[in-house]
């Protein structure tokens, strides 16, 4: 099937559905600047590990290494801006065609696209908390400390350690999961994005749906099950999907 046929089935699908909702992963950040885990030669997984990084072991074993490793790339997504696959994804909320974004980043792009329904499974970079008393902060309190040379960095009322509001490798998955594995209940059709499929319990979630759509460079292990694939890049993909979605 060449390439504006498998777009206008993804809008047919899309327009059939009645709950619709996109399943996205770090491959529709990269056009915005920000590594993925796995794309070969520019992927983080690469350079570190981060289920040892980026791990509940690594923060309580070693802090300082934790903070060192992981902060300043998780300050940079601050600065970070949504691209046009984002941008295609919150029109197509706003058009009642899709009724929410569920995505494993912590980027906070979709928000700032302007999408308003969005589930993030895997945290954010918004907030931290602490680690004792569950306190909550902005996430600036942990890079204002860090810079000051200040690590781990400390809850300002109980002298307890800081953590950043981002799901770590061996964390408990956040109700957003709870919450997005029950939306995705009946659910007809389900857009997944720039993901690998390969962190579990994210990955599961296409299950759910009655029917899939992949748009992503790399095979994933849906790919079978799929209506539609589409290994080409995310942000023309989903720009041709709205222009074919009036
Ligand atoms: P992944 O395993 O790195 O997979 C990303 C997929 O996107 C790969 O299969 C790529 O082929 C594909 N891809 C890359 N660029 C494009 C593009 N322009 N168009 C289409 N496809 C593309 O990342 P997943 O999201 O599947 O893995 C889940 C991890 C990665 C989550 O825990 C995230 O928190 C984590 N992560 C998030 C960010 C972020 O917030 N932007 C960045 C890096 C890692």
């Amino acid at each position: 099937m060449n390439y504006q046929r498998k777009i206008n089935l993804l809008a047919q699908r899309i327009k059939d559905g009645k709950r619709v909702f996109a399943l996205t992963g770090a491959g529709i950040s990269t056009a915005s600047g920000i590594p993925d885990y796995r794309s070969p030669g520019t992927g983080l997984w690469e350079k570190i590990n981060p289920e040892k990084s980026a791990s509940v072991t690594a923060l309580r074993q070693n802090p300082e290494y934790f903070y060192r490793q992981n902060l300043l790339r998780w300050a940079q997504l601050e600065s970070a801006n949504p691209n046009e696959g984002h941008i295609a994804l919150a029109k197509l909320e706003e058009k009642g065609y899709l009724m929410g974004v569920i995505t494993q980043n912590i980027d906070g792009l979709h928000q700032k696209a302007g999408s308003k329904k969005v589930w993030e499974l895997h945290g954010e970079v918004r907030t931290c908390r602490c680690s004792q008393c569950q306190e909550q902060y902005q996430f600036g309190m942990l890079v204002d400390q860090f810079q000051r040379g200040v690590i781990p960095p400390v809850c300002p009322s109980c002298q307890g350690m800081l953590r950043p509001n981002v799901v770590l490798f061996e964390d408990p998955m956040p109700e957003a999961f709870y919450q997005a594995s029950q939306v995705l209940t009946g659910c007809d059709f389900l857009l997944v994005v720039g993901t690998s499929l390969q962190v579990y319990p994210a990955a599961s979630l296409p299950q759910k749906a009655r029917r899939i759509g992949i748009v992503n460079l790399m095979e994933t292990p849906y790919d079978s099950m799929a209506d539609v694939v589409i290994r080409e890049n995310a942000g023309q993909v989903l720009s041709d999907l709205v222009t074919a979605l009036p």
